[in-house]
């Protein structure tokens, strides 16, 4: 009887040690996994700015339009209303200011690589700001999505930083060939992109 109750509890105790053994090592795997979320929280910096549009030109165009940037990557997401259904461009311009009741204070294109004007990506060249169009429903809704790590938000690079230009929103649609605008019309909606 004693021989038995000295192997339970040899075994009690072996299978203590292995117990704590294995939560050593699942604590040591918890520490490491929480260093790699560290460092990886440490790489993450977001940026937002999100700005309202104003109509111009006796438009009705208004909207919001935000900007992230994610580890270099500028993702914009806009929402309009008021527009006339079909479609429409939408560029970035040189100058946040939109105090002229046409648009025309925002300069023009904001083209910080000296390109011709153009449909965005093409080999030929293209502004950084040359967005493109997009398509305003029945309601004269729309929705535009668009991102590029070729943009960034405040940072050194001229030829990337967005901030201190305007958002425009033409009448009509880009033709991505005619200079130095695409012949888009008038500008019926603008923001200013301040930091
Ligand atoms: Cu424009
Ligand atoms: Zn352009």
């Amino acid at each position: 009887m004693m021989k038995l109750v000295k192997i339970t509890a040899l075994s009690l105790v072996l299978l203590a040690s292995y117990n704590c053994k294995e939560a050593k090592k699942e604590a040591k795997e918890a520490g490491e996994e929480m260093e790699e979320v560290m460092e990886k929280t440490e790489e993450v910096s977001v940026e937002t700015i999100s700005f309202m549009m104003e109509p111009k030109s006796d438009s009705n165009v208004s909207g919001e339009v935000t900007f992230t940037d994610e580890n270099g990557m500028v993702s914009m997401k806009a929402t309009f209303s008021g527009l006339t259904p079909g479609e429409h461009a939408i560029h970035i311009h040189q100058k946040a200011d939109c105090s002229a009741a046409d648009g025309t204070s925002s300069g023009g294109h904001w083209n910080p690589t000296a390109e011709a004007h153009g449909q965005w990506g093409v080999s030929d060249g293209y502004h950084r700001g040359d967005i493109g169009n997009f398509t305003a429903d029945a309601d004269g809704n729309a929705t535009v999505e668009f991102s590029t790590d070729l943009w960034c938000i405040g940072c050194d690079d001229d030829t990337k930083n967005i901030v201190g230009k305007a958002v425009i929103v033409h009448q009509g649609m880009d033709d991505f060939t005619s200079q130095p605008s695409g012949a888009a019309g008038a500008r019926v909606s603008c923001t200013g992109i301040i930091e």
